[in-house]
C-alpha cells in the first residue's frame, strides 16, 4: 500500500513512521509512506497555505489551491486509476474511525491523507476533492496530523504480511468483540498479589473457559455497548475483518 500524507508539519511524521509497526511494514515493502509539505504546492513567493475566512470570523482557513495541487500531482504521478486510490480529509466532522473502517481502508492500493489545520479547510476541499472525511473521535485536536498517524497505524497492521501470521491479529479475530481477559506473568506471587491458580494448572481446556468467561465479564462491566448485537452496532468487528 502507498500512503501519501499532505501536511504543513511534515517533520512530525518521521520518528513514529520509521519506528513501530510502520517501520517494519516499510522494511518489508508492504507499505510506502510519503510525506508532502503543503507549502511545496503553493504558487506565491510567501508559500501561503491559509487565509482569512470569507464573511469574517476568527482564525484562518486552509486554502483550496495548494491542497488541490498536491492531490492532483500525487494522483497524476501514480497513474493506477482513481478506483484504487482513496483521498481522505482528516477533520472533526468526519466519520469516526473504527476497526471496521480501518479494515475497509486496508483494502486500497493507495491512500492520500489530507491533514487539516487552523479553524478549518476551504469547503471545496471537502466537497470536491476528498472522497471521504474521517475523524478519530469526539475530542478537539490541533490538527489532522495525529489523526493521520492513528489511521495509518490502524490500517497498516491490517495489510496482509505486515504482522507475522502467528500473531495478535489472528488471535484478535478469535476474541471477536470482547475486551481482553486478564493476563499475568512471573512471578506467580508478586508482593502477596497472586496470579489465578487456574493459569498455573496447565489444564488448557479450563484455562480457555476461564479466559472466555473473564473476557465476557470484563466486557459487560466496562464496555456493555460491545455486546449489543444486530444492526444498531456500527463498529462491529466480524471475524477476519
Ligand atoms: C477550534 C476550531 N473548531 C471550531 C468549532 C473546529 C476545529 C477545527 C479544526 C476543531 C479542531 C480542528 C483540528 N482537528 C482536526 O483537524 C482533526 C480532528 C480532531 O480535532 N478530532 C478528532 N479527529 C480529528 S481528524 C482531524
Amino acid at each position: 500500500m502507498l500512503i501519501d500524507i499532505i501536511t504543513i508539519f511534515p517533520e512530525v511524521f518521521k520518528p513514529y513512521i520509521d519506528a513501530s509497526i510502520l517501520g517494519i511494514a516499510q522494511k518489508k515493502e508492504k507499505l510506502h509512506i510519503r510525506v508532502h509539505d503543503l507549502r511545496d504546492y503553493t504558487l506565491d513567493k510567501h508559500k501561503k497555505v491559509d487565509d482569512r475566512p470569507f464573511g469574517g470570523g476568527p482564525g484562518m482557513v486552509m486554502m483550496a489551491e495548494p491542497v488541490f495541487r498536491a492531490v492532483e500531482q500525487i494522483r497524476g504521478a501514480k497513474d493506477e486509476g482513481r478506483k484504487a486510490t482513496k483521498t481522505i480529509l482528516l477533520c472533526p466532522q468526519g466519520k469516526t474511525l473504527n476497526q471496521k473502517l480501518a479494515s475497509k481502508l486496508s483494502k486500497y492500493r493507495h491512500l492520500i491523507l489530507i491533514c487539516g489545520r487552523y479553524e478549518g479547510v476551504d469547503e471545496r476541499v471537502r466537497t470536491r476533492l476528498a472522497d471521504e472525511e474521517i475523524s478519530i473521535g469526539d475530542y478537539i485536536l490541533t490538527g489532522g496530523e495525529l489523526a493521520a498517524m492513528v489511521l495509518v497505524d490502524a490500517v497498516a497492521r491490517l495489510i496482509p504480511g505486515v504482522l507475522g501470521h502467528k500473531d495478535s491479529s489472528i488471535l484478535e479475530s478469535f476474541s471477536n468483540n470482547l475486551l481482553e481477559y486478564p493476563q499475568y506473568t512471573r512471578p506467580a506471587d508478586f508482593r502477596g498479589m497472586e496470579a489465578p491458580e487456574i493459569l498455573l494448572s496447565g489444564d488448557h481446556k479450563k484455562i480457555e473457559a476461564w479466559r472466555r468467561n473473564q473476557a465476557l465479564a470484563v466486557t459487560r462491566k466496562k464496555r456493555p455497548d460491545l455486546l449489543i448485537i444486530g444492526k444498531q452496532r456500527k463498529n462491529g468487528v466480524r471475524k477476519n475483518e
